[in-house]
């Protein structure tokens, strides 16, 4: 009776038993093909932000461009009071940062290729804007002072 028993009952575990491990394992390899993949992708297309400094300006307008490395320059620095105007243009594919972020002005535009793209930046007061690619990367700034 009770090895009886125990062999119906090992076998009933012994059924149950790979669905209880594969549930945990699937999460598991998931997570990582998750982690790995988004670990590739920021290596491949995001960590090579470039340091700028400077703006270049034209018509009172600042021109970022936004290429494989990102946004260039990374720092834009503005007279309080000018005209906040930024003006991204993408000129390349090979880039995640195909549309811009500002948190602070809750700006989100998307960056078509090699099309200008203008944002409004205010600059009735010194502060710091910070904006990034679509993935919250690429940190770059505008300052106004
Ligand atoms: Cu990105």
């Amino acid at each position: 009776m009770t090895p009886f028993v125990g062999v119906s009952v090992g076998a009933h575990d012994n059924a149950e038993r790979p669905i209880g491990g594969t549930v945990p394992d699937m999460i598991r390899s998931t997570i990582f093909a998750f982690v790995a993949a988004a670990a590739a992708l920021s290596a491949s297309a995001c960590s090579k932000a470039s340091q700028g400094e400077g703006a270049a300006a034209t018509d009172g307008a600042h021109a970022v461009t936004v290429t494989d490395k990102g946004f260039s320059p990374t720092s834009l620095t503005l007279q309080r009071g000018e005209k906040g105007d930024i003006v991204f243009t993408r000129t390349s594919d090979e880039t995640c940062a195909t549309e811009v972020i500002f948190p602070e002005l809750n700006v989100k535009e998307s960056l078509p290729l090699k099309k200008p793209v203008t944002i409004k930046v205010p600059t009735e007061n010194s502060r710091t804007f910070s904006f990034t690619c679509g993935m919250g990367m690429y940190k770059s700034q505008v300052v106004v002072r």
